[in-house]
């Protein structure tokens, strides 16, 4: 439980909006890509846009699934070798998360972090000011030694105005393979982006999912309970709450295709009947054929030699990566040079 005395306290406490422009200009991203996406061919919609606040906890809830290995096999890495991960750059450490969401697996290189120096000043960055600011309050209540400065917004607007503290080495934390969701040209530019906003002897920690048999891969993103299917068809609720479309969900069905000359998983809305849904906000009507798929994202998987040739073309020396038991994952640490 979080200790009153320390919940929320605001001067440890700060949470910056990083779209300099604000809500209205957020919304209007969201239509503009809405439209570029329906009305392209095929249909694809950004997968940033699943986050809203109910995404954000189904995303949660996927986490906990026993078909999504890949958070458990993360946090197998932390709780093993979080000391030895901490110790690759000398103290006083600072942490920087790209993606941060609900920041729990994060508690356990910040607990080993602390075990070694007084303070940590912390700054997640995460798209959803609602998860954001949650669990930085949690955070705020269990670790009286902790500072929070939170991005709410684009990594990359973000990563403009992280903040160091004097003498301080930044840790910047990629991880729960948040890196597949780029494709891989975007992927490198976002490393290259990530390495800008550090100084050389900065490190940076990337969860990265490796590639494994479809068997695996398919139930982790089409998972029994469908908990993967609401959150996929919550984009399609998203869209008609906030651009006044009137997609009836019942009539789109989730589905996980293994691309496998891409190396990717694809999340997909297949249209289950030819119809037409209305988008008054937009003043456009969309047509779907029977089995016509929204691409809605893509999931890619990694092996290793495409981790250490990333992490060159970023301008980072892989200096060592860690397992789970059953090598379905990879924490890797990457010196920036
Ligand atoms: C956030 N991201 C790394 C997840 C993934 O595995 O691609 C999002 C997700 N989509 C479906 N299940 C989980």
């Amino acid at each position: 439980m979080p200790d009153p005395q320390n919940f929320a306290s605001p001067a440890r406490l700060v949470i910056r909006q990083s779209n300099a422009q604000g809500n209205q200009n957020a919304v209007a991203s969201f239509a503009d890509d809405v439209r570029a996406g329906l009305t392209a061919q095929p249909k694809t919609l950004p997968p940033k846009y699943f986050y809203d606040a109910l995404g954000s906890q189904l995303f949660e809830a996927i986490c906990l699934l026993p078909e999504y290995y890949l958070t458990r096999a993360e946090t197998e890495i932390f709780e093993r070798y979080a000391a030895e991960i901490v110790r690759q750059l000398p103290s006083p450490v600072g942490v920087v998360e790209l993606g941060s969401g609900s920041s729990i697996k994060t508690r356990l290189l910040i607990e080993a972090i602390l075990a070694n120096q007084p303070e940590l000043h912390y700054q997640p960055m995460d798209i959803s000011a609602s998860i954001l600011e949650l669990s930085a309050e949690a955070l705020l209540g269990n670790y009286d030694r902790l500072q929070v400065t939170g991005h709410v917004g684009d990594y990359t607007r973000g990563l403009e105005t992280i903040e160091r503290q004097e003498g301080e080495r930044l840790l910047a934390l990629f991880l729960g393979s948040n890196i597949g969701n780029y494709t891989l040209t975007e992927g490198r530019a976002l490393l290259k982006t990530i390495r800008k906003a550090l100084q050389t002897g900065d490190g940076l920690l990337l969860g990265a999912d490796l590639k494994k048999p479809v068997q695996v891969l398919i139930p982790a993103y089409a998972d029994a309970l469908g908990v993967t299917a609401a959150f996929n068809l919550n984009l399609l609720s998203r869209i008609n709450r906030e651009l006044g479309a009137d997609f009836d969900l019942a009539q789109f069905e989730h589905q996980a295709r293994y691309n496998e000359e891409r190396g990717r998983v694809e999340a997909h809305l297949v249209s289950r009947t030819a119809q037409t849904v209305h988008l008054r906000g937009l003043g456009i009507n969309i047509e779907f054929q029977p089995g016509e798929t929204i691409h809605t994202e893509n999931s890619y998987k990694y092996d290793l030699p495409q981790l250490a040739a990333l992490a060159e073309e970023a301008g980072f020396k892989p200096a060592k990566t860690w397992f789970d038991g059953e090598r379905r994952f990879s924490c890797n640490f990457w010196l920036a040079i």
